[in-house]
């Protein structure tokens, strides 16, 4: 069983962010990998695409070159044991219970996938706030992402705004689809903040659904993996008739 130190627990509630190296092993990364790269082949459903999600960058259409350019594999718990395991573990479950309270849920409406960002042609991610589209009673939930390889600026790491999730922003702050305006030169300077969230094989980085995040197009020669999955305690309930409440939760072992 994983424990946070309390300065890693004190550095989250501060921070909205915390970086456990090497949690995960080389052998379960590799294991990941190796399957990430066999469904991402095979094109195994169910799959979403970098022109779906039509951030600037991505391919104009399925049909368009490079349309067919998978960016996340989703439903990672129910696609195989293997990530089931990973997101149940007592590695994740005994930081987690540190962070959200004593009975942990892993929601399966969200995140759920492993990320895949492909170098020829990937998008980049605007500025925004995991909870946006996310339904619950209280906006505290937390996801961890499991780096299966480095990730750096160049290939399209995370950037983070530290202490975002503690700041009230107002309407006008986001556009239309709820990303974070950099055109403003108030968010701008609150943007000046930011620092990259650089990560190796088997780094797992915990973040706060409030958490300012933004991230680059991979530049670099190879697909970069990333598993990542969100949590939220057992007393704070998706919100009925939402996405959040259309798959049910899986409870993490005691
Ligand atoms: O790797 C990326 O492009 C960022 C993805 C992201 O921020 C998200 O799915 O919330």
């Amino acid at each position: 069983m994983s424990t946070f130190f309390q300065q890693q627990v004190a550095q989250f509630s501060r921070e909205g962010f915390v970086i456990a190296r090497n949690l995960a092993s080389r052998e379960l990364c590799e294991r990941m990998n190796v399957l990430a790269q066999r469904h991402l082949a095979a094109e195994i459903g169910p799959l979403e695409y970098e022109a779906q999600v039509k951030y600037p960058g991505a391919p104009a259409s399925l049909d368009a070159p490079g349309g067919r350019t998978v960016r996340r594999l989703l439903q990672a718990c129910a696609r195989d044991p293997l990530f089931r395991e990973w997101a149940t573990s007592p590695h994740l479950a005994g930081p987690l219970r540190q962070l959200l309270g004593p009975r942990v849920e892993l929601s399966q409406a969200h995140h759920n996938c492993v990320m895949t960002k492909n170098p020829a042609f990937s998008s980049a991610t605007g500025w925004h706030q995991d909870i946006r589209y996310w339904s619950f009673q209280m906006p505290e939930l937390v996801s961890v992402w499991l780096a299966l390889g480095p990730e750096h600026e160049e290939n399209g790491c995370l950037w983070l705004v530290p202490g975002s999730h503690r700041m009230e922003f107002r309407r006008e702050q986001y556009d239309d689809d709820r990303f974070f305006r950099a055109d403003l030169d108030e968010n701008r300077e609150i943007l000046q903040a930011k620092a990259a969230a650089e990560l190796d094989e088997g780094d797992v980085l915990f973040f706060h659904c409030r958490l300012l995040h933004a991230a680059g197009q991979n530049r670099a020669a190879f697909t970069k993996f990333a598993a990542v999955f969100t949590y939220h305690d057992a007393g704070n309930r998706p919100l009925a008739g939402t996405r959040s409440a259309s798959l049910p939760e899986i409870a993490l072992p005691a």
